[in-house]
């Protein structure tokens, strides 16, 4: 764990990735007739979040070390996933990995794909069936969401404790996107690792954000403002660092700041510019998961299943670490997401 940030949970059990130097899943080929060089696809669904960038530039850097392509394509619609799977597969690639604009686009993705010979892993939003389960058959890396959120709640606690604030006082407004279920179980740890800590439930707060971006969690966030005008402090909890920024800026509208707002957001990727602002504002904190370790390691892993035809583990974890204006510019360094 001293070279590589995230301890993964890997089928239930703790375990340290290896550190992204290690392995060297070569492409078959002879020192004979070069061979054209193995190609992936990284699909994502939002190419304009920092989070997807970093994952794309994770996945590059696998590409550069173990010397095959990666193809990066925003597919921000079910129409976009369909396209680029046929262009891959024009194209020659041999597999892609993807966080899919639409959970429920599973069984359609891996039909083409598997018309086309390509082999899937799937990145953060897990595939779901017809029959609304888990597509479990097709490997999958992601947050160990309900942990991760339970480490939010815990730190809001801890915060709100440390300033003094009383729990009449206060609310938590959380913005959800429950029909996601990484989503589902982040903001649902949030509020059960509150709760254990003494929260009272009716504090508890729901806004349903319908877009995953800052007008989505603003106008989300909106609405519990209204609905609960006589709050003092608010403690703000989301899906990722977005949900949480559009809830600050909504509290900002009403004269809230950094005094009475604790948020936390998850991702640590796409805070940066607001916890290097001159002056603190509500986003307190986020829990910093690598985008690219992630990106680098499905990328490696897919490429080996390429090459080599070793199956990727099916269900892959990450975990978290909390991240405030204190420590962000050390850690984001140490993990190589900023210079
Ligand atoms: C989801 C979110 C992203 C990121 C990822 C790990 O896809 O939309 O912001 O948190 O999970």
């Amino acid at each position: 764990m001293k070279n590589f940030l995230l301890p993964l949970l890997c089928a239930g059990a703790l375990l340290a990735l290896p550190a992204c130097a290690k392995k060297a899943a070569t492409s078959p080929g002879s020192a004979s007739a070069p061979e054209k060089k193995i190609q992936i696809g990284y699909l994502v669904k939002q190419p304009e979040e920092p989070w997807f960038q970093f994952e794309w530039k994770g996945a590059t850097a696998a590409g550069a070390q173990h010397d095959f392509e990666v193809v990066k394509l925003g597919v921000t619609d079910g129409e976009k996933v369909m396209s680029a799977i046929d262009n891959l597969a024009a194209m020659g690639a041999q597999g892609f990995v993807i966080c899919t604009p639409d959970v429920r686009l599973g069984p359609a993705i891996m039909n083409r794909a598997q018309q086309a010979g390509l082999k899937v892993i799937t990145v953060d939003d897990q595939l779901v069936a017809g029959d609304g389960k888990f597509m479990t058959s097709v490997p999958y890396l992601g947050m160990s969401a309900t942990q991760i959120g339970r480490d939010v709640g815990t730190e809001l606690f801890r915060e709100m404790q440390h300033r003094g604030w009383k729990a009449e006082d206060t609310g938590l407004c959380t913005v959800t996107f429950e029909e996601l279920d990484t989503a589902r179980a982040r903001t649902d740890g949030a509020i059960a690792a509150l709760k254990d800590a003494g929260f009272p439930a009716s504090r508890i707060f729901k806004g349903a954000q319908k877009t995953t971006d800052i007008p989505g969690s603003f106008a989300a966030a909106n609405i519990v403002l209204t609905q609960h005008p006589t709050v003092k402090h608010w403690l703000i909890c989301a899906l990722n660092d977005t949900g949480v920024l559009g809830a600050v800026r909504a509290m900002e509208d009403r004269g809230f700041t950094a005094e009475n707002v604790i948020g936390i957001g998850i991702n640590g990727t796409d805070c940066i510019d607001e916890l290097r602002k001159s002056k603190p504002t509500g986003f307190f904190g986020s829990m910093l998961v690598s985008a690219p370790q992630e990106g680098f390691r499905t990328a490696e892993l897919l490429h080996q299943w390429i090459a080599t035809g070793v199956a990727p583990p099916p269900d892959t974890r990450t975990a978290g670490i909390f991240i405030t204006r204190d420590n962000f510019e050390q850690v984001l360094k140490k993990e190589g997401i900023i210079p």
